[in-house]
């Protein structure tokens, strides 16, 4: 199997540790699922059909002509690429991941592999990946795609690997596949299975994969999803396509276990301290209950806890990729821009507690969370306190090394410490300068 790295072409930052440098940086994205699912929202002939939104065709079990009609209202007249992409950089974060296409196969760009695409299925007609791709070169922001590579519910050939995957075989080959496929069609629309899934690779994912690796500038991130069902042989021919990006990375979710990709997705949860260890990785959620957009989805994630996974992530030396799942209209539900906002607050007074730090050296913490980096030779430490000590007094054993300055981010002002043994003690004032996060930076002398 040739690796990534053995087909990148030389060129001037092309390790891995080059590649990687930006986004071990970055430590926050904008995770964008949309798509044609965002018309029916959850609902299908009158019934709310409550899983996540971008599965509805395949939990409904929506016939492909009925799903496709949903493209006739998928007209996102609202659409303002330059806005999407402020709002990341103020929520404070530095890249962005939109759906190019998801499951339902239906292609938010130009693609002549496919007619199952905006400019082809919908009223709307224009590529909207390219004022994204405009907006992100303008405000300095990465972008990223993500891919269904082995799951295509619309082009033909592109749903077997889903049906082969669900029976629990690791390592189908393709002529398995195909046997299968012919043998038990077992999906909820024969239309899908007219093509072979090699058809499909070579004739759909292959060149959409070259299209959005070529008419989109600089991409800094290709997310395959999902590696279940894929074989080697199909793997590898979409791997070789990253060769168009030298700098590209990617996740681990190609096909596992041999394309491992540059980093790790646990999805809607948290590593445990020390699990990742070693590993680059990315937790992907939401910040409701589901991707694309739902339109009776409620259960939106208090500011709080989105503020505190970021810092949670951060302090076990991993990135979050927040997601938001805007309407068929090209607005973003005003649930998420009010949270992208109050984070964004958050990350102007605290954002170097998370920027370019590394995960906690020390235990981990009851009362909140630490990260660290090195700023002029000596370390910093970034204490995010959760609780606030109700004496005042915050005692933080591993600490051996003599402290040059403590300060409040919030204000500025400087926060008493004492040393004895490796117990480092910080007086804190009465009440938190921040209810969800207060951060305290110390530095120390040497690193
Ligand atoms: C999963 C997909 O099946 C979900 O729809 C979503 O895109 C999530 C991030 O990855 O594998």
């Amino acid at each position: 199997i040739l690796s990534y790295t053995s087909l990148a072409q030389p060129s001037a930052a092309s390790t891995k540790e080059q590649r990687m440098e930006w986004w071990r940086e970055a430590r926050f994205g904008m995770f964008i699922h949309w798509g044609v699912y965002a018309v029916p929202a959850g609902t299908y002939n009158g019934q709310k059909i409550n899983r996540i939104g971008e599965w509805i065709m395949n939990r409904g079990k929506i016939p492909v002509a009925e799903y496709q009609k949903f493209a006739k209202d998928f007209n996102p007249v609202k659409y303002d690429a330059d806005a999407w992409v402020r709002t990341a950089k103020e929520a404070g974060m530095k890249y962005i991941v939109i759906t190019a296409k998801h499951h339902d196969g239906f292609a938010l760009f130009d693609s002549k592999a496919s007619k199952w695409d905006i400019v082809d299925a919908s009223p709307y007609g224009k590529d909207l990946l390219k004022p994204l791709a405009e907006a992100c070169r303008k405000y300095g922001i990465k972008l990223g795609f993500y891919y269904s590579h082995a799951q295509d519910w619309n082009n033909p050939g592109g749903a077997a690997a889903r049906k082969v995957a669900s029976e629990g075989w690791a390592n189908p080959d393709s002529a398995r596949i195909d046997a299968y496929t012919a043998a038990n069609s077992g999906h909820w629309d024969p239309a899908q299975t007219t093509k072979t899934m090699a058809q499909y690779i070579d004739e759909v994912a292959v060149p959409q994969v070259k299209e959005l690796l070529t008419n989109y500038g600089d991409v800094a991130v290709l997310w395959w999803d999902t590696p279940t069902g894929m074989t080697d042989e199909f793997a590898e021919k979409l791997n070789a396509e990253l060769k168009l990006q030298p700098n590209i990375i990617t996740n681990d979710r190609l096909k596992r276990p041999n394309f491992p990709g540059d980093y790790t997705t646990p999805e809607q949860r948290i590593p445990k301290v020390g699990e990742m260890d070693g590993k680059d990785w990315e937790t992907c959620m939401t910040m409701n209950g589901s991707w694309g957009y739902k339109s009776y989805d409620n259960a939106w994630k208090p500011t709080a806890t989105l503020i505190q996974n970021l810092i949670d992530i951060a302090s076990k030396g991993g990135n979050y990729l927040l997601n938001i799942g805007p309407k068929a209209d090209g607005t973003i539900p005003a649930e998420s821009l009010e949270r992208l906002k109050q984070v964004g607050d958050w990350m102007k007074v605290n954002g170097e507690a998370i920027y370019g730090t590394k995960g906690s050296p020390l235990k981990p913490l009851t009362w909140g969370r630490c990260t660290q980096k090195v700023e002029g030779g000596n370390t910093v430490l970034y204490f995010s306190v959760f609780e606030w000590p109700a004496n005042g007094k915050l005692e933080i054993p591993g600490i051996k090394a003599k402290v040059k300055s403590a300060k409040l981010l919030s204000n500025g002002k400087a926060v008493k410490t004492s040393s004895a043994g490796d117990v480092l003690s910080l007086t804190l004032p009465a009440a938190a300068t921040d209810p969800i996060a207060s951060v305290i930076k110390v530095e120390l002398k040497g690193s």
